[in-house]
């Protein structure tokens, strides 16, 4: 299990949070996401056959890039 925080610049309230909950939900191997819509950042707990690589490329997808 691997778990990593982003910073994701375009939060900018709980739907967007809400929105990449489900998003990043529907990625095989993505257990849990949490975000905080005032730091801008979540929280995402993944294993195989998820990746940080396919993360990071569905957040860019749905528009909500992260920063690292
Ligand atoms: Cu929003």
């Amino acid at each position: 299990m691997q778990t990593k925080n982003l910073s994701i610049p375009n939060i900018s309230c709980g739907h967007c949070v809400m929105t990449i909950q489900r998003e990043l939900g529907e990625i095989d191997g993505v257990s849990k996401v949490e975000g905080d819509p005032a730091a801008k950042e979540i929280t995402v707990e993944w294993e195989e056959p998820a990746t940080l690589e396919k993360i990071k490329s569905t957040l860019k997808e749905i528009n909500y890039p992260a920063t690292d």
